[in-house]
């Protein structure tokens, strides 16, 4: 059994993000996912649009997902590996050499990141819409999701 680990924020999920998880997923056998709690964020200096609650709920629903955690602090990845008995560590090369002192505990992995798409940019674009057409949209993506949660 290859278990594979991997961390993230996940606001406004996108293609870049399933494309990650994917490709980490197609390496083992179960991939456990740490989504960063909303003080975290604020600590790496993030304002997300989604609460942890919905980030990890949504990457939750994926089927490429076996397992959610909170992330909450940058220390608890060494715990984490132990805790879950990972393999791999994997993250996009946005962050390459940053998790290599992990190695003892486990392979270390950067997959090139999917060009063109960061939820930086989705958030600049969704600025330019008017606030009520983004609150038609979110309302829109918690139908997806109670949709999902339907067929579980
Ligand atoms: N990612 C990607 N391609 C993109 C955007 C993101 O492959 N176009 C990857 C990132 O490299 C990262 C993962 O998707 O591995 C999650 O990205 P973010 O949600 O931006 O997470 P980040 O803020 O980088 O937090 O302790 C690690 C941190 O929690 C990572």
């Amino acid at each position: 059994m290859r278990i594979i680990i991997t961390y993230g924020t996940f606001d406004l999920i996108h293609i870049g993000h399933l494309n990650l998880l994917e490709r980490l997923a197609n390496m083992g056998d179960k991939l456990v996912v740490g989504v960063s709690t909303d003080d975290f964020n604020l600590s790496k200096g993030k304002q997300c649009l989604y609460s942890f609650e919905e980030r990890a709920r949504i990457v939750g629903a994926l089927q490429c997902v076996d397992i959610v955690i909170p992330e909450s602090s940058w220390e608890q990845k060494e715990q984490d590996i132990q805790t879950y008995h990972a393999d791999i560590f994997g993250m996009g090369d946005d962050w390459v050499g940053k998790f290599d002192h992990l190695a003892p505990a486990c392979k270390i992995v950067y997959l090139p990141r999917t060009p063109t798409i960061s939820t930086t940019e989705l958030k600049r674009s969704l600025a330019k819409i008017d606030p009520v057409a983004i609150q038609k949209i979110k309302k829109g993506l918690d139908g997806v999701l109670d949709i999902v949660k339907a067929l579980e």
